[in-house]
């Protein structure tokens, strides 16, 4: 074959794939065998399911913009949250043990759970747990200060709410690789900041969690890649304090 006839061999291969019509293609697959088992599905792994599931948004992915950006909501409430589920109800599956337990009681509870899923519950039921409260604490346009009760409670913990945004704030930043930092109560009421490696959930220490701040790099990178005080800046401006305030009431 001389230059010219293998430059004319490929141009034909080449139009021969981009003109073959489809349906060609398809007669070009042998016909099913009658009786013969269905072919495997393709597609994407199906979901494992369970128990748990991720609740909606009450808002549209957009809702929090300019804070928190369209494309981190998709993401960590779409495929973060959703993994967390996901890996929750695998190792929950066939483990009588801990049939029916909230997703509350796992975390409240972790010490009693089967030591062979502890470790996967501690995380995935944390994850689980603390983004579906991080979800319900924002609103664009929400209230921009405790009221109620818990006014009066951080009042008495940190004398004002200042005090309480700075700290938590600094604690935020003081989160080393991936945590939460945490505005909690305790039993009598005192309220407190604290952080948590993980997906730790302040469940597990007998706390109630009322606000939690996600500095993971996944909730804030795509915007504001190191920039993790500017994100809190912006995030402070999205938290609705009615709920923080009424999680707070309801906890009493
Ligand atoms: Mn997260």
């Amino acid at each position: 074959m001389n230059r010219r006839q293998a430059i004319q061999v490929v141009a034909l291969g080449l139009t021969s794939v981009v003109i073959a019509p489809a349906s060609l293609q398809a007669a070009a697959e042998p016909p099913a065998k009658p009786g013969a088992a269905p072919a495997k599905p393709t597609g994407p792994t199906p979901v494992p399911t369970g128990p748990f599931s991720v609740p909606p948004l009450a808002y549209a992915y957009d809702a929090l913009e300019p804070h928190i950006d369209t494309q981190t909501m998709q993401l960590h409430h779409d495929k973060h949250h959703q993994a967390y589920v996901n890996n929750l109800n695998k190792a929950v599956q066939g483990r009588a043990e801990v049939a029916g337990w909230s997703v509350d009681r796992l975390l409240r509870e972790l010490s009693l759970v089967p030591e062979a899923i502890r470790g996967a519950v501690r995380n995935h039921a944390g994850g689980h747990h603390n983004h579906t409260l991080l979800w319900e604490s924002l609103k664009a346009g929400g209230a921009t200060l405790p009221s109620g009760d818990l006014a009066k409670a951080i009042d008495a913990a940190f004398g004002r709410f200042e005090a309480c945004h700075e700290q938590m704030t600094m604690a935020a930043l003081s989160v080393f690789g991936s945590g939460w930092a945490w505005l909690t109560s305790d039993a009598s009421g005192k309220v407190q900041i604290e952080t948590s490696p993980n997906q730790d959930s302040p469940l597990t220490a007998g706390h109630t969690p009322l606000l939690g701040i996600d500095v993971w790099e996944h909730a804030y990178y795509l915007k504001y890649q190191n920039r993790r005080s500017e994100y809190l800046e912006a995030f402070a401006k999205v938290v609705d304090w009615d709920v923080v305030s009424a999680r707070y009431g309801k906890a009493r």
